[in-house]
């Protein structure tokens, strides 16, 4: 059987679904800390993870004036480069979604994303050595070793543009956090794309090719798109859709959890709240506003996040908000929590899930609201 070789998991790491395995950390967790553990780090697979020996790994290179292959002793010797990025799921958030109205696919909590330390080689650097030659026209497609039941690879492709920026960061990873690339999150090779939704971040990966067009995987075409409201399953068409690249801004609280028993923590009755923000694209999470009266009253947070230029801080932030709670809201007892986060363009987070809504329930970037019992 194809899943004979799956590897070992975290036993904190609640399974959306078994066969592929995908995953995500209890939320509570989730902010705890800046740099996500390897081992709770989401996992999402679409198909078994290959079994990849590194003295056998090659990554195959097409495009420029040669054809060229890597070893991953060959990746190691080019110049190491670093990159503090969040990944995340096109269908983060899912869940809350699904609550409007049914979509297809995993139902992924607010724990479908992590905050990693990657390191490897610059693909613009690779690129470059190869004479490829700046074109906005081209794209740069990714296969990953694990492969579907008709021997197709899973595949991505983002724009040549990005790939050759060299403020795009886009790297080939063989660590995560200093450590080597688990199985599960693509050993012995990655291609981090920072700012980029998560299934382009190819694992596993075997082959990049310069093409004049978007891969042709499913992934590309069929699946990771955004739509109307309006559109349904007898009225879509994927072609008329672009893929998803950058992510949009989102935010979630982490801390208190739906339902939990909050204390206030001082004689004035506040309540504290954590959570995490990223947006795509490089731009930087400037406000977390908060409010727990529906947006009467808007408290700001504070912002944990790392010292990086606005267009290339591909990182997320976490927050901490400490919110005031009335003596009627102690009385009654109930308390929802909104949070919303603004990014350097001034992007902010939709109020609803209602105007967002898409079949595919991607792109779940609503308000995150959570309901409490004050204690
Ligand atoms: N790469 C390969 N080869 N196969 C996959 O199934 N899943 C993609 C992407 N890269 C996938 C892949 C998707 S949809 C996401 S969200 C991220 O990997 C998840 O990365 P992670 O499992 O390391 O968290
Ligand atoms: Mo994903």
């Amino acid at each position: 059987s194809p899943w004979s070789q799956e590897p070992q998991r975290h036993a904190l790491l609640k399974p959306a679904s078994k066969r592929p395995f995908n995953a995500e950390p209890p939320i509570g967790l989730l902010a705890d800390q800046f740099y996500t553990p390897n081992d709770l780090f989401y996992v999402r697979n679409h198909l078994p993870v290959p079994v990849i020996d590194p003295e056998d790994y090659e990554l195959e290179i097409e495009g420029g004036a040669k054809e060229k292959t890597l070893t991953l002793e060959g990746i190691k010797a080019l110049p190491k480069h670093s990159v503090t990025a969040a990944i995340m799921c096109g269908g983060n958030r899912r869940s809350e979604m699904t609550k409007v109205k049914a979509v297809k696919g995993l139902s992924w909590g607010a724990g479908a994303v992590g905050n990693a330390k990657w390191s490897g080689a610059r693909l613009c650097d690779v690129l470059r050595e190869q004479g490829v030659q700046p074109d906005e026209s081209k794209h740069v497609i990714f296969e990953g070793a694990d492969l579907d039941p008709t021997s197709h690879p899973y595949g991505a492709s983002i724009p040549l543009a990005k790939a050759l920026d060299p403020r795009g960061d886009v790297i080939l990873a063989y660590e995560m956090n200093d450590e080597p690339l688990s199985r599960d999150h693509g050993f012995p090779i990655r291609v981090i794309v920072p700012g980029t939704v998560g299934a382009r971040n190819v694992k596993w990966l075997t082959r990049i090719v310069v093409a004049d067009k978007e891969s042709d995987s499913h992934w590309q075409q069929n699946d990771y798109k955004g739509f109307s409201p309006s559109t349904d399953w007898d009225t879509v068409d994927f072609s008329k859709s672009d893929a998803i690249q950058a992510m949009p801004v989102t935010s979630a609280i982490c801390t208190p959890q739906p339902g939990a028993r909050v204390k206030v923590d001082d004689d004035e009755g506040h309540i504290t709240v954590r959570g995490y923000a990223w947006s795509g694209g490089g731009r930087k999470i400037v406000r977390v506003d908060l409010t727990n009266d529906e947006g009467v009253s808007w408290h700001v947070a504070e912002l944990e996040q790392e010292e990086i230029p606005d267009g290339r801080h591909y990182g997320w932030s976490l927050w901490t908000a400490r919110l005031p709670v009335t003596e009627a809201q102690r009385k009654a007892g109930d308390v929802e929590i909104w949070a919303k986060a603004v990014d350097s363009a001034y992007n902010v987070q939709p109020e609803k899930f209602e105007h967002i809504w898409n079949l595919r329930g991607v792109l779940a970037n609503a308000y995150h609201k959570v309901k409490v019992k004050i204690v």
